[in-house]
Parts: C-alpha cells; sequence; structure tokens
C-alpha cells in the first residue's frame, strides 16, 4: 500500500535588513497558497526565515539585535508572525519555519518548528547544533563574517524524530492491531543548515525509523575566510562547488538513511552583497533528487513521494546483513 504524502520546499529569494517583516510574512503567505494549490501537505521555509541572515554584521545594540528574534513558543500567536500560520491553518497545510529565537532566559538559538495545521500547534522544535563561523568578526574587512557563534548557543534538543498526524489517512496509531513498521503517521527530522554536513544528526535521525528530513539553510556562495584555504576559486566556481557539496549531502544522507529529504534554500544577493546559493531540492531514499529549485527566487519545489520507498533500505537491506 502506498503511502502518499505530498511535499514542498519553499525556496525564499533575499530578505534584506530593509525588508518589512510584513512584506516577508506576505511573500510567504503566497508561496504557502502556491504549495497548496498544487497539492501540497506540508511545506518547509529556510533556515532564518524571516529576516535577512543578520549573523553577517557585528550588531552592537540589544534592541537592534532583539529585533531579528522572535520568542519560540508564542510564533502562531505572535503579531509579526501570525497571518502565516492563519493561512496554514486555513488552507490545512502544516509548515516547519527557521526563525532567531529568544527565550525565557534571554538565550538566543537557531531554531526550527514544525506546525501542524489540523492540531493548530507546534508539535516539534529543534535548535540548531552546529554553529558555524565565529564569534569575533574577521580582520579582514572585506571578509565574510558569519557570527553565528556570538548570537546563538549550540542546540540543546537533541535529535529527536517525531511523528506528523494527520497527513496520511488510515495511518496505524500507537496501540493498534497494525504491527509491521512503517504503517504510521510519518516519522521527520529537523536540521538547519550546518547540520547538514555532518553524520551525526543524520544518523540519530535514520535510527529512529526517519522518513522525511527537513532542512532549512543559508548557505554563501563565496567566503573564502569563512571556508579556509581551499585551492584558489573564483566566486562563480566557488558557488559551484557550495551547490555540488549541499547536494552531495543531501543525496548520500538520504541514501544512507533510506529516507526523503527536503531541503529549502533563502537564495540570491542578501543586502546587495551576500550571494546565497540556490538548489533547494528533494530527494528520495535512492539518493535521486526528484524535484529542485530552477532559479534563485522565490520558488517551490513540490514533490509526491512514497514513504513506502523508505521500507527497502530499512529493513530488507540491513535485516540481511
Ligand atoms: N548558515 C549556515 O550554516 N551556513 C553554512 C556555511 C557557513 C558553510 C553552511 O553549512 O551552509
Amino acid at each position: 500500500m502506498p503511502r502518499t504524502l505530498k511535499v514542498a520546499a519553499a525556496q525564499l529569494g533575499p530578505n534584506h535588513l530593509t525588508t518589512p517583516r510584513e512584506e516577508i510574512i506576505s511573500r510567504m503567505i503566497k508561496l504557502l497558497q502556491s504549495a497548496s494549490n498544487l497539492g501540497a501537505q506540508t511545506v518547509l521555509f529556510p533556515e532564518t526565515a524571516l529576516t535577512n541572515f543578520f549573523p553577517r554584521y557585528l550588531i552592537a545594540s540589544q534592541t537592534e539585535l532583539d529585533a531579528f528574534f522572535e520568542h519560540g513558543d508564542s510564533l502562531p500567536t505572535s503579531p509579526n508572525t501570525k497571518p502565516l500560520f492563519d493561512e496554514a491553518q486555513k488552507l490545512g497545510v502544516d509548515i516547519s519555519v527557521g526563525f532567531a529565537e529568544r527565550d525565557k532566559d534571554g538565550k538566543g538559538w537557531n531554531t526550527q518548528i514544525y506546525y501542524s495545521a489540523k492540531k493548530g500547534e507546534v508539535i516539534a522544535k529543534y535548535r540548531k547544533v552546529h554553529l558555524p563561523g565565529t564569534k569575533e568578526p574577521f580582520e579582514n574587512p572585506d571578509a565574510i563574517n558569519q557570527l553565528e557563534k556570538r548570537y546563538f548557543e549550540p542546540g540543546n534538543l537533541g535529535f529527536k524524530a517525531f511523528r506528523t498526524p494527520d497527513l496520511i489517512p488510515g495511518a496505524a496509531k500507537k496501540g493498534s492491531e497494525v504491527k509491521e513498521h512503517g504503517k504510521g503517521d510519518p516519522i521527520m527530522g529537523m536540521l538547519i543548515c550546518n547540520d547538514r554536513r555532518w553524520a551525526e544528526g543524520w544518523r540519530c535521525y535514520g535510527l529512529q525509523g526517519v522518513e522525511v528530513v527537513m532542512c532549512g539553510y543559508n548557505t554563501t556562495g563565496y567566503a573564502p575566510d569563512l571556508w579556509g584555504a581551499r585551492k584558489p576559486m573564483t566566486p562563480e566556481e566557488a558557488e559551484v562547488d557550495a551547490v555540488f557539496h549541499h547536494k552531495l549531502v543531501m543525496q548520500a544522507n538520504s541514501y544512507m538513511n533510506s529516507c526523503f529529504s527536503i531541503s529549502a534554500a533563502k537564495a540570491g544577493l542578501e543586502d546587495g552583497k551576500f550571494d546565497l546559493i540556490g538548489g533547494s531540492c528533494i530527494t528520495d531514499p535512492e539518493g535521486h533528487i526528484v524535484a529542485e529549485a530552477k532559479g534563485k527566487g522565490d520558488e517551490i519545489v513540490f514533490a509526491e513521494i512514497d514513504l513506502e520507498e523508505c521500507r527497502q533500505g530499512k529493513e530488507m537491506v540491513s535485516a540481511q546483513a
């Protein structure tokens, strides 16, 4: 029996320092509506979807910095973001959104949440573990900074897979008669950007039977100070290489963990100077890309996937090994 799920990555074009939050939310709502028109049941938005990728800047003023953050648990009701969650509920489409979270103790986190439209609540939260970059800006005034270690704590929620209810009709529930694996609600996991390059997050999810890994990202196309001494490359060559590595890890880890993956970029030239790669894609458990973004602007990447395809690699092959 197929377990079909219609999924989408909502790639965002650049958000600038000067882009009003309402404008970003309204673009996200348009993308959500387009995905819903295609039949999507769940839509992934990128890392720090609600703002530009502000860790590029050294921000001294606490008030200025706070403007980039939201309080995690209140996202569906905060005036800044409520319209997006209301639309998701109206359309009956789940969403996963990346944003900068300020917790009640004042700590900052690079966070992704999963909102179930039918339940009308956030059912899972993930905080980025692998924070790239530095605490202090580079000495080179022309370097592209990534001050994530300055603004965020390393994620403290682990890699907890979760089930997404009400997406597959007739899915077996806990305690039901059906005892076979792979008949229940979809099992999902979240990663944020740099996390996708390290095996342990994927493996933790894989060992929990994950069927779909969602990963939002902001990946700079050219940042020699940040990425260290590789062979010299032009910005164009570096961007091709960055897209190659992005797809390499999405494809290889989907294959190794026999799961689908969805990745959503914030792409294009942010603030007129920080070029982010595109390459949002949906990958199957055999490691093949089944859908991918064509450009670097706002774009929906959509696929109908059959979670049954995860079974072969999870059961047959390992059972014989
Ligand atoms: N936002 C990120 O985590 N970006 C990193 C860059 C700095 C390498 C990435 O892994 O794409």
